[in-house]
């Protein structure tokens, strides 16, 4: 009796070890799946954490190049920058030295023309220093020829007129009188020469003239205003020369 009970104890002592047994790999099964969905559930957002990071790190890098990029950008244009300001202030220099070389040159050319006008004021006794030459009034009267003659004769040249300026200065001087002055008709028609040869590239002929009337062939200037006239009439002249110069 006591050896069948024993065994009934030891069949119940088995069956709830097993009971037990199948119990713990129950509790460990739902565990590995309870374990497996969290793994589950975490995988995305550890995903997604790593995507953020590594886009950030992609953005803080493009940032980076782009500041750098733009670092060289700078450096560029302040260097060019630079070499343009350096490059324009030596031209300033330049320009200003050039300025300053230009207006001592004008300095000494106005002190030159002053010492020479001095010196050219200097004229022989019966010559009127007008600007940079002495002119003679004769008080004597000889045909156009003639006239041009005694001007050599002088040393000078019967006056030749070529520019406004020394008209202007003679006007006063040519006022009241008539004078041969040093231009004559050339072979070719319509043309007129100096006594130097030059062409007339001014002139200050009176109203109507020259008119050639009677072949008038020689310039003369009546109170100021030219007019042509018969070589062979009898008129006071203008000699021209330089001074002492
Ligand atoms: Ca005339």
């Amino acid at each position: 009796m006591k050896s069948k009970e024993r065994k009934n104890i030891q069949d119940r002592t088995r069956r709830n070890d097993k009971d037990i047994s199948d119990d713990v790999y129950v509790n460990v099964d739902e565990l590995n799946k309870e374990a497996e969905l969290k793994a589950k559930e975490k995988t995305p957002k550890t995903m997604e954490v790593s995507t953020s990071k590594t886009t950030r790190a992609r953005l803080i890098l493009a940032a980076l190049i782009f500041l750098f990029i733009m670092f060289l950008f700078l450096i560029v244009i302040t260097s060019l920058l630079l070499k343009y300001y350096l490059a324009m202030s030596e031209e300033m220099s330049h320009q200003k030295n050039h300025e300053n070389v230009k207006q001592n040159f004008l300095q000494d050319i106005k002190a030159i023309n002053k010492t020479l006008e001095i010196v050219c004021r200097t004229c022989p006794s019966g010559w009127k220093p007008i600007g940079l030459f002495c002119y003679y009034f004769s008080t004597d009267a000889l045909s156009w020829d003639n006239a041009k003659e005694e001007c050599v004769r002088k040393g000078s040249a019967l006056a030749f007129l070529k520019n406004k300026d020394e008209t202007d200065a003679l006007k006063a001087s040519l006022e009241n009188g008539r004078y041969w002055i040093g231009l004559r008709r050339d072979t070719e028609p319509g043309k007129w020469k100096w006594v130097d040869g030059s062409v007339l590239s001014h002139s200050t002929w009176k109203t109507g003239e020259p008119n050639n009337l009677l072949n008038e062939n020689c310039a003369e200037s009546a109170n100021g205003y030219w007019n042509d006239l018969i070589c062979e009439s009898k008129l006071k002249y203008i000699c021209k020369k330089w001074c002492c110069c």
